[in-house]
């Protein structure tokens, strides 16, 4: 099983690969390798691993992984750009348009999400005919769709809107909002690792089932974590209050260990304790 170091190294090595020397790349090494747990690229790696003993495409794997964590860290630099949620530290580091300036923090993050397409289209083509290459791209299409305006990207506008107070807020928004702006890219990880693992049609729906419900749990602990800041009007908590976001969080919790145990992905379960007690 990958670990976070082995992880960053690798990425460390894929990234000089592709990306040639410029002030560019320094802003975007700057975010990439600033910290964070690299939650969904492990995710990723370790779902492909519990249902693929072949392991007949793990580098591709190792590669979508890269790929999902590009598309994570370009949306968190955008979501700190001033125009959006206006936030100067991000990773326990100033945030990068705070260093690099707006116009350069902008494009260090499409630059993050033309190197997700490039490291995941770059690895297909070293696949010959076959099953190998229709999963792989099978996998790139769910990971591109449900990040872009089916998913994740979606779902920053649904936010933008509710901060802009724009749509009465309740319930059903923003678990809408939840499930694209958080829950999409968790879905992406977990189910681009099962697609590449080869897993069938029936057993696919129980994992974006699953994913579904880990974005939602992501997103309930992480707005628990900011409870008191003033800007986080469309959280749970805000809306239903603290102890009923904290029933509801134990909910999720209990479905998708059953579920994770249903799917063969027994490691989660460690994980989703550990997500209970998360502290950043
Ligand atoms: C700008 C297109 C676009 C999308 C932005 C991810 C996102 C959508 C906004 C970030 C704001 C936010 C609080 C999102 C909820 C998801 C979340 C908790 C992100 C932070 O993820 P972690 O905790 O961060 O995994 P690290 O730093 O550990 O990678």
């Amino acid at each position: 099983m990958y670990s976070k170091t082995l992880f960053e190294e690798k990425m460390r090595a894929v990234f000089d690969e592709y990306v040639e020397d410029s002030s560019l790349k320094r802003a975007m090494a700057y975010s990439l390798f600033a910290g964070g747990k690299r939650f969904r690229p492990l995710l990723l790696l370790s779902v492909y691993e519990a249902l693929d003993q072949s392991r007949a495409v793990e580098g591709i794997a190792l590669h979508f992984a890269i790929a999902i964590e590009c598309i994570h860290t370009y949306s968190l630099i955008h979501d700190d750009l001033p125009c959006m949620d206006d936030d100067s530290i991000r990773r326990g580091k100033p945030s990068l348009h705070k260093v690099y300036g707006e116009a350069e923090a902008l494009i260090a993050g499409d630059a993050l999400l033309n190197l997700a397409f490039e490291v995941m289209s770059g690895e297909l083509m070293s696949l010959g005919e076959g099953r190998s290459l229709s999963r792989a791209l099978k996998a790139m299409n769910y990971v591109v769709r449900r990040t872009g305006a089916s998913g994740m990207v979606l779902g920053q506008s649904l936010d933008m809107a509710t901060m802009l107070a724009e749509t009465e807020l309740t319930t059903t928004l923003v678990d809408r909002v939840n499930r694209y702006k958080t829950g999409a890219l968790i879905q992406s990880s977990i189910g681009a690792g099962a697609i590449l693992a080869g897993v069938q049609e029936n057993q696919f729906r129980m994992v974006e089932t699953l994913g579904d419900q880990l974005g939602r749990m992501f997103q309930l602990t992480d707005d628990l974590l900011d409870i008191g800041d003033s800007r986080s009007t469309s959280s749970y908590p805000a809306l239903v209050g603290v102890e009923r976001t904290k029933a509801i969080v134990q909910e999720l919790a209990l479905s998708s260990k059953t579920l994770s145990r249903e799917l063969s992905m027994d490691f989660l379960v460690d994980w989703i304790d550990k997500l209970l007690c998360r502290e950043d």
